[in-house]
């Protein structure tokens, strides 16, 4: 018999019960495909709800400013080195509150305000925290904008290093949120080394394809490295940063400092942007860690890219063209330039279908960044639920009749007759942290 959900809750606040069962419904009878979701496990939801949420720490393992914390320093500990062995990282650190927090403490460490910041514009599928101008990012730096080839989609490593050799910019980023190709990390490194940059990647997408042996490790090349923890990697809403210990520009920048890179990323974190960790959960990010160091992970990340193969090969075969000609990782890009319906368009019919994705520019868009011509899609999601190659071609043509019915008499049939073939299906699927 399956256990009751939120026994507490159904009594004390009705409310917030009913609504977290509505969205709990609604997640098990649809597909997850907005690639920057995912499943996290009954381990990181019950890590994430423990009352470590009552506790202070302010400070690092055994430098607190609270006393009570021999437990808590353990749990960060665990985190630290878990997190550490995972990416092979020199240092790590586990208190970021999230992805943006992640990046807003990168800059502290390495950047003055003012200086020259090289990322991808979020119209090109960058980050806001890559320099964009309407966040911090843009507004305390100055970005120097690169990206992908427009027409082929893809980056081009030699125009990447024409425009590092003439802006010479303080930090490169290297990380997209809607590039589904492999990013080549040497590349960028030789380009960073030879203006003298800090080279980080943000891994916040890809951080448990690389986990899972299916990504190159930026570690050996980049001074840092940030990400989320609850996309693929399964964790809770987190964030970290992996970092070599010493800088190798502490002659050039920071000569008169005592305090390493590692030491500034530290600083940056606490006290410089926040103040008490959240310890339920890094006691959560502990517990994804573990499940990512597992075999069955590495096939999960294996299955993840299969299934966004298979789905992208079966949506070309039903001429539905791709960005950069199809996908390394766990994501898509539905490209519709060519059609006379929006990005948003799609993004709106799929969801009533029980395809929840994302409207998100393509390479080469001319339509506005509201509407795009493009769709994002990830299999991470539809992969924890435990989907494989077979079932791929049912994906796609569930995505390729609700595409063709766009704009005619038919729309709302199919939107509707695809719901509940989706339903349906998914009824035999079992869903981490939702099915018993
Ligand atoms: N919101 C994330 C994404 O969907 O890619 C980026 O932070």
């Amino acid at each position: 018999m399956a256990t009751e959900r939120y026994p507490h809750l159904k009594v004390t606040d009705p409310t917030v019960y009913n609504l977290i069962l509505q969205q709990e419904a609604l997640e098990r009878s649809t597909l997850k495909m907005i690639a920057s979701e995912n499943f996290a496990s009954f381990s990181v939801l019950e890590a994430t709800g423990s009352p470590l949420t009552n506790k202070y720490a302010e400070g690092y393992p055994a430098a607190r400013y609270y006393e009570g914390n021999a437990v808590i320093d353990e749990i960060e500990d665990l985190a630290i080195t878990r997190l550490k062995a995972l990416f092979g990282a020199e240092h790590v650190n586990v208190q970021c509150l999230s992805g943006s927090p992640a990046n807003q403490a990168v800059y502290r460490a390495v950047m003055k305000p003012g200086d020259k910041v090289m990322g991808i514009p979020v119209s090109e599928g960058g980050h806001l925290t890559h320099g964009w101008k309407v966040n911090f990012s843009g507004k305390d730096y100055l970005q120097v904008p690169y990206g992908p080839n427009p027409e082929t989609g893809i980056l081009d490593y030699d125009q990447i290093r024409e425009i590092a050799l003439k802006e010479r910019p303080r930090m490169i980023w290297c990380g997209t949120t809607a590039y589904p190709r492999t990013i080549h990390y040497d590349k960028f490194a030789e380009i960073a080394t030879e203006i003298e940059a800090y080279l980080v990647a943000d891994i916040a997408h890809i951080s448990g394809l690389i986990a899972g042996g299916v990504h190159p490790n930026p570690v050996p090349y980049c001074d840092l490295v940030s990400s989320t923890t609850h996309k693929m990697l399964r964790g809770p809403r987190s964030g970290f940063i992996l970092s070599r210990v010493e800088d190798r520009y502490q002659q050039k920048y920071y000569a008169d400092s005592k305090l390493n890179l590692a030491k500034r990323i530290d600083r940056a974190i606490f006290p410089g942007l926040q103040g008490g960790p959240h310890m339920n959960v890094i006691a959560a990010m502990a517990v994804a860690f573990k499940e990512a160091s597992e075999d069955s992970f590495k096939v999960y990340a294996q299955q993840v890219v299969k299934n966004a193969q298979t789905l992208g090969a079966y949506l070309q075969e039903a001429g539905i063209h791709l960005a950069c000609g199809g996908t390394d990782t766990h994501l898509l890009l539905l490209d519709f330039r060519a059609e006379e319906f929006t990005g948003k368009d799609v993004s709106q019919a799929l969801a009533r279908a029980g395809i929840i994705c994302n409207f998100n520019m393509v390479p080469g868009d001319q339509r506005k960044p509201m509407v795009t011509s493009g769709v994002r899609m990830g299999t991470p999601g539809i992969t924890s639920m435990g989907m494989k190659e077979d079932d791929m071609k049912k994906v796609a043509e569930w995505i390729t009749r609700v595409v063709r019915s766009i704009h005619t008499e038919t729309a709302e049939s199919v939107e509707k007759a695809v719901a509940a073939e989706i339903a349906d299906y998914t009824k035999s699927f079992k869903v981490p942290g939702l099915s018993d």
